[in-house]
Order: C-alpha cells, then structure tokens, then sequence
C-alpha cells in the first residue's frame, strides 16, 4: 500500500507502549529520561492523560507540549534538580530511567558494571534510582532488549526492586511501585510471583521466543507462551502525532531502527 497511515515503526509501537505506562496516572510529574521515553510521554499527553505534568529536563515545567529537543515553549513553573528532590519526597511524579542491567526481581543497576571494588565499566551512578523507587512510580526503558541488560543479578542495585524494598521496611515499601519496563521487543511489568519479571505482551513482529531468547532469566508468562498478546499498534491518530508533530526529524529511529 502507498498510504503511510497504514504502517508503522517499532519506534512508533515502542513510543504508544510508553504513553500507555502514563496513561492512568492523572496529574503527577512525568519525569522521563532519554529520547524514547520523552516521546512517549509527550504522546500521552496529547492524547490519554493531558493532566501529566511537564518539564524541558532541565529546569522549566512546560505548559504546551514541544517536539523532542525543541526549545521549551510557553513556561509555566521553575523546576530546578532541588526542586525535584521535593517532588521526589512528596510523591505525585512518574519517572521512567533508563537500565544498563535488571534482574528477575526488578532491581536496576545505572551504576557499574563487575565487582564493585574494581569495576569493569564506570556508567552513570546510581543518580536518582533509589529515592525514586522508594518514592515514585518508576518504569524503566531499554532501547536493546537483551542478555547482557536482563541479568539473573544486577551488578550493583541502583532502583531497588519489590523484595528489595520489602526487606528494607515499611518506609521503602510503602510507596514502592515499579510500574512497567518497555523494551525494543516486549512490555514486561514485576506482577510475577513474590514482585518478579513478567512478560505483558510482544510487540507487532517479535515472537515470545524471541524475548525468552533475549532475556537472561526465565521470564513469568500468564497462561502459556501462547497466551501471550501482541503490544497495541499505535492509532492513525498517534502515528500522525509522533510523525508530525513531535517528532518529524525521525529521531526515534536512531534509537530504535525502523
Ligand atoms: C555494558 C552493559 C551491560 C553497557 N553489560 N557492559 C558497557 C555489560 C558498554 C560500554 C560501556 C558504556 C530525580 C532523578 C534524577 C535526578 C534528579 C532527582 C535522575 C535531580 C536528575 C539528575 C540526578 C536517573 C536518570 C537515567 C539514565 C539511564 C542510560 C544509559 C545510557 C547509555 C543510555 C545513557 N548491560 N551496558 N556496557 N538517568 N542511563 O559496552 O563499554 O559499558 O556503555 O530521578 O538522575 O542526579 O538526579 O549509557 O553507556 O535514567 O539509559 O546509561 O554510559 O553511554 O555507552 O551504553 O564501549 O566502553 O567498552 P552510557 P554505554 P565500552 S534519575
């Protein structure tokens, strides 16, 4: 067919499976980091949750919703890092991080790679993970599902898991709500037994063994392999949204090849 309409990217799926993680959250601070998520998010509010509250990442809560790296338009609050450590506290915020590693239990590793004391690999730092996942609701994105992120046991817990926060007591569980992962490949969540990972649908193309082949872990499936649904294609009136509006550059193609 010569209608554009009628097809559609793994970006684009990947980008309406992170609007459907903010979907029901109503009016809290939607905090996400990197390109994909920042799609998406931004494609949640234009479409099911024009409540999410916004910001440039920086320092401007945004009061229109810009194309991805547009300057921020019209600004309606200050947000500055201090700033977000309150809203941290308070509650009322989503974020979705990104993941070098995540094991069965949901715990999530931005720090080092190996052994602690002598890493193989410096990344980012812990940063934000463990205030978050004891305080907010925290998705995770991971741009290249595979064995080397879905671990048995991350290196170093950044985001803490469901019985991680169990054991660290009421003040850490209370509040503790990992809400999805979206993947290049699937939507998992932590509704497997005891808060572990779960496989919630495939997207359009990927087959559940291929996620199981892509997965160090042996990942809870509902029912049978077979049970398992397709992710949602994303709606003409997204394609048109991400494709025109939010993201004409393509950018979400760098991220996740067509
Ligand atoms: C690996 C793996 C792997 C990569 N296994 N090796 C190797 C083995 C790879 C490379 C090398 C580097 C609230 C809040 C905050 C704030 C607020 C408070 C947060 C104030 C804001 C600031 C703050 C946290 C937000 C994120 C970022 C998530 C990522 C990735 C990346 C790429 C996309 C940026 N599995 N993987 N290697 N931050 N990060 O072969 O080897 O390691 O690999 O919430 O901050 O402080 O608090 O990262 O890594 O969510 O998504 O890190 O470092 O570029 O290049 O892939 O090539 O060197 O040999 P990268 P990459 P080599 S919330």
């Amino acid at each position: 067919t010569s209608d554009p309409l009628a097809t559609f990217t793994r970006a684009e799926v990947c980008a309406a499976a992170i609007a459907d993680a903010f979907a029901d959250d109503g009016e809290l601070f939607a905090s996400p980091m990197g390109l994909l998520p920042t799609l998406g998010v931004r494609l949640a509010r234009l479409t099911s949750n024009p409540d999410l509250v916004i910001s440039d990442g920086e320092s401007l809560f945004l009061a229109g919703t810009p194309p991805l790296l547009a300057p921020g338009d019209v600004v309606e609050g200050w947000i500055p890092f201090r700033r977000v450590f309150d809203v941290v506290a308070w509650g009322r915020r989503h974020v979705m991080m990104g993941a070098t590693q995540v094991d069965r239990h949901g715990n999530q590793n931005i720090s080092a790679i190996g052994d602690f004391a002598r890493p193989t690999r410096q990344l980012l730092g812990s940063r934000g993970a463990p205030g978050n996942t004891v305080n907010n609701r925290t998705s995770y994105w991971v741009p290249r599902h595979s064995p080397r992120v879905f671990v048995e046991q991350v290196d170093v817990v950044s985001g803490v898991g469901p019985a991680r926060a169990r054991e660290a007591g009421p003040a850490a569980e209370r509040f503790h709500d990992v809400h999805r992962i979206v993947t290049d490949l699937a939507v998992l969540d932590l509704g497997g037994p005891g808060g572990t990972v779960r496989l919630c649908s495939v997207h359009p193309g990927v087959t559940v063994a291929d996620v199981h082949a892509a997965t160090g872990f042996e990942l809870v499936v509902d029912g049978s392999d077979a049970d398992v649904p397709h992710t949602r294609e994303p709606t003409v009136e997204e394609r048109v949204l991400v494709r025109e509006v939010l993201d004409p550059r393509g950018l979400r193609h760098r991220e996740v090849p067509a």
